[in-house]
């Protein structure tokens, strides 16, 4: 029998697209239909009985078991599809394009070759769910739709846990193009459910048309359309019109004994404290990964997360660490547990504080026992370092009033971070501007064990974007300081550092991050005075004897705030020269990037000559 199309998209889920009154809808749903060849075809509106389709839908074809908990579910990736896949992510380039070092491209018309091929038929006897999500808060002028077909039930479920419903925002498009399509395929399935040809993954990025093909994965970094795919059309789109879209968290910041709450955003580099900041006891999170900043009519800097949801990192999370999200991972809510060890229907997951770990259970290898070893030899871990859970942000008691404000928060502050055990002091207040661009533009960050078998090897990530960058870094950089130029009142920026080492130890505790929040946020206010240094303005010692004494009842002492906030000349400067040959042959980079550079260098140098030594404690400056 040939396939049809036609039949298969039936008459009731065309008439759901054809109410949207946007022809392009119609016309990518049914070539795509054509095209992968599904066995059915499910139009999913906003209406929760659709949606709650899609969720049983996933148990029921066996993406997703159910564990003993009330509404939690657990989700399993190939094992050999645990992360990102960077090697097979590319942007497609037209010819006579080019963009900076370390982004992947392939020829445009050689790529979209290459992806429909592979999605020719690759939904054969799957279903095809066809999704609309609003990237933002609904009726904002902030938002971008997005249309989203999968064969996959836990990504388009992932999709309702991470983000707006959308059926009802496409009609408000008025029949335009100007939205963003995701087409993904988990491909062939293994007897896990798992994708089974993860050699063939690709994940290729067409910014000229808006829109993402990705195939043969399911690990929610590489499949989910809306999270880093929409990331990399909303950069391209941004830094062509006059706004920043970012991978940013963003937090209510609120001072103890004061009634009042400042916002700021924050880019990390994975695993390097983002969600754990936006976490941060006594605080209220709006998004911990992604965020659209546009300047309103008065000049503010606003930013809204376009995100409802929380994919997060679970190694780690545990009753001391991360109170709020263990608390939610331990009680009944609809979430999603993805790549850690069940046993008797209950997860664990790596740091979670308990030392009753089973030593058998299901985990993202399949069936696991303790000393068990992969294909390659390697002793397998009872659960991924990678693992994640799924869940809504507005299921925290620390969800921030304004988490679907469609005008947005306003921005006071932006932090900028790294994993960095030897340069940088744990807080420093940008000198303007463009030095916090500089800040951003720098970050670095050192590899953990975890992921890349090797530990300490630094890595340099501007703005923690690189990833999902998609135009130049030149153009991107000269944008940002753009943006902050025009605006009224800019947010003042911060570079934080969680990670210092002193004699291999961390030279703070976990929590300490609590307090160069805020600092940050009594400077925004003139609460403190500041130490003017060539890298930016650094805290009191007295301020921060206080904070910590109010916040933690601790006595902090000078001779920590010393070894914490001493300049580490050499260590900085080492840090410029590798800035300089990474940055060397970027074109187009902004000149405020080269002046502030050889500002801090020539500065930095003179102090270095003049104590004669690498350590300085910044009473110096006084
Ligand atoms: C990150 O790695 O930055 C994440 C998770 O937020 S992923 O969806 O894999 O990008
Ligand atoms: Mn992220």
């Amino acid at each position: 029998m040939t396939y049809s199309s036609e039949a298969v998209l039936g008459g009731e889920n065309l008439a759901k697209l054809e109410a949207l009154g946007n022809p392009h809808v119609v016309e990518i749903v049914e070539k795509y239909v054509k095209l992968c060849k599904p066995a059915k075809v499910s139009v999913i509106t906003d209406d929760p009985e659709e949606i709650a389709y899609v969720r049983q839908l996933a148990l029921d074809n066996g993406e997703e078991m159910r564990l003993r908990m009330e509404g939690h579910t657990v989700h399993y990736d190939g094992y050999y599809d645990q992360a990102r896949d960077k090697e097979h992510t590319a942007v497609l380039l037209p010819p006579g394009h080019r963009l900076s070092r370390g982004i992947n491209t392939v020829d445009r018309e050689a790529g979209l070759k290459e992806v429909h091929d592979l999605l020719d038929g690759a939904m054969k006897g799957k279903e095809m769910l066809v999704r609309f999500f609003c990237l933002g808060p609904t009726g904002s002028r902030f938002s971008i739709s997005a249309l989203q077909l999968t064969d996959s039930a836990y990504v388009a479920h992932s999709e309702d846990l991470l983000y707006r419903s959308g059926y009802e925002q496409f009609k408000k498009l008025g029949g335009s193009d100007e939205f963003f399509a995701f087409v993904h395929s988990a491909g062939e399935l293994d007897e896990r459910n798992c994708t089974k040809n993860v050699d063939k993954r690709r994940i290729y990025i067409d910014v000229i048309d808006r829109k993402v093909y990705s195939v043969n994965n399911q690990y929610a970094g590489n499949s989910l359309g809306l999270k880093k795919l929409a990331l990399r059309l909303a950069i391209y789109k941004a830094n062509h019109e006059d706004w920043l879209a970012e991978h940013m968290l963003i937090m209510g910041v609120h001072p103890p004994g004061r009634d009042r709450v400042t916002y700021f955003t924050g880019a990390y580099p994975s695993a390097c404290g983002k969600t754990s900041t936006a976490m941060i006891p006594g605080q209220t999170i709006v998004g911990d990964d992604i965020a659209y900043i546009r300047m309103d009519d008065e000049g503010n800097a606003r930013a809204v997360n376009i995100e409802s949801g929380i994919f997060g990192i679970i190694k780690d999370v545990n009753p001391v660490d991360d109170p709020l999200i263990y608390k939610a991972l331990t009680t009944p809510r609809e979430l999603i547990f993805s790549n850690v060890l069940v046993a008797d229907g209950v997860p664990y997951w790596q740091g979670m504080g308990r030392d009753d770990i089973p030593k058998r259970g299901i985990n993202h290898s399949g069936e696991w026992w303790e000393g068990k070893r992969d294909a390659e030899g390697n002793l397998i871990p009872f659960a991924h370092s990678n693992a994640r859970y799924t869940m809504r942000i507005s299921e925290l008691e620390n969800a921030d009033p304004k988490v679907n404000d469609p005008d947005g928060v306003v921005v006071r502050g932006i932090f900028y971070g790294g994993r960095d055990s030897d340069t940088n002091v744990p807080i420093c207040e940008a000198l303007s501007w463009e030095h916090g661009v500089y800040i951003g533009a720098t970050i670095e960050s050192e590899t953990t064990s975890a992921t890349l078998g090797r530990e300490g090897v630094r890595k340099s990530n501007p703005m923690a974007i690189m990833d999902f960058m998609v135009v130049p870094l030149g153009r991107y950089l000269s944008n940002h300081i753009k943006f902050g130029r025009r605006l009224r009142n800019r947010p003042k920026v911060f570079a934080t550092n969680y990670f210092l080492k002193h004699e291999g130890r961390y030279t703070n505790e976990i929590v300490d991050k609590k307090i160069w929040v805020l600092w940050a946020e009594g400077r925004i206010h003139g609460d403190y005075d500041a130490i003017k240094t060539p890298i930016g303005y650094l805290p009191r010692y007295e301020d921060l004897r206080r904070l910590f004494k109010q916040v933690f009842d601790r006595d902090y002492s000078e001779e920590d705030y010393n070894l914490q906030f001493s300049l580490r000349l050499d260590k900085l400067l080492e840090k410029i020269a590798r800035m300089e040959e990474i940055y060397r042959d970027e074109p187009d980079m902004p000149k405020e990037f080269w002046e502030i550079l050889n500002q801090q260098k020539a500065s930095l140098s003179a102090l270095r000559a003049e104590t004669g030594r690498s350590v300085l404690p910044p009473s110096f400056f006084l």
